[in-house]
């Protein structure tokens, strides 16, 4: 299967997660003409990453390629088959998607300190102390996000931990502000390869681009 996507974005690096986690065989690449182009564009016409492609079926936005990669294989669930415990791993990814994450990406404007909007940063950094009170809470003591194997809490927390880390000490912030699970859980995504992997890589390609951007 092809994931068009850049491996510093934290929603291509849903699919990469959720493929390693499934152990898949995928090439990614970047899509060849940009994200405008009329080739890709077929593809999505929103003209964003990721897309995924495995045969005849071409799909965008990352949580659908995350659930698409989760049904074609039962081997090595992400979400659990019981109705109580998949509920819990979907009410953690959803906490990290559709809260924590946006409330992050929305300092990216403001990394800039001579074009930065002090009340902008205080209202974002508010909002993340508040969902990773609230995450913190949820989340057991153990090896992952929702328990002791990888599920699509970590397809969805670790790519949003990554940016946490990068952004919030540009704002003198700590990032995780000595939250106990959160912070154990970060030094053990080093012992994952899927995780450690794809954060290097978030890393490498991250630094790579803000350097062509200076
Ligand atoms: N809702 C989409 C968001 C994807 C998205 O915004 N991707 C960014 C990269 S981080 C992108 O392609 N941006 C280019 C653009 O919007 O023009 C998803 O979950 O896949």
């Amino acid at each position: 299967m092809d994931i068009f996507g850049l491996a510093f974005s934290p929603f291509a690096a849903r699919a990469i997660l959720a493929a390693r986690f499934k152990g898949y065989k995928y090439k990614l690449s970047v899509p060849k003409d940009g994200l405008k182009s009329p080739a890709f564009l077929k593809l999505n016409p929103l003209g964003k990453v990721p897309v995924l492609k495995d045969g005849s079926v071409v799909l965008f936005e990352s949580q659908v390629i995350v659930e698409y990669l989760e049904a074609k294989s039962k081997k090595n669930r992400l979400v659990p088959s019981g109705a109580k415990a998949a509920s819990q791993v979907r009410l953690i990814g959803a906490m990290f998607a559709d809260y924590l994450q946006p409330a992050i990406m929305g300092l990216w404007g403001q990394l800039d300190p001579s074009k930065r909007d002090q009340s902008v940063v205080d209202a974002k950094l508010a909002d993340i102390a508040k969902y990773l009170d609230i995450i913190e809470k949820m989340i057991p003591a153990k090896a992952y996000l929702a328990g002791a194997k990888p599920t699509i809490a970590d397809v969805y927390g670790a790519p949003a931990l990554f940016f946490l880390n990068k952004f919030l000490p540009q704002f003198g912030a700590d990032p995780l502000g000595g939250r106990k699970k959160l912070s154990k859980y970060m030094a053990k995504t080093k012992k994952d390869k899927a995780l450690s992997t794809t954060l290097a890589d978030m890393d490498t390609a991250l630094t790579a681009w803000q350097n062509s951007q200076r």
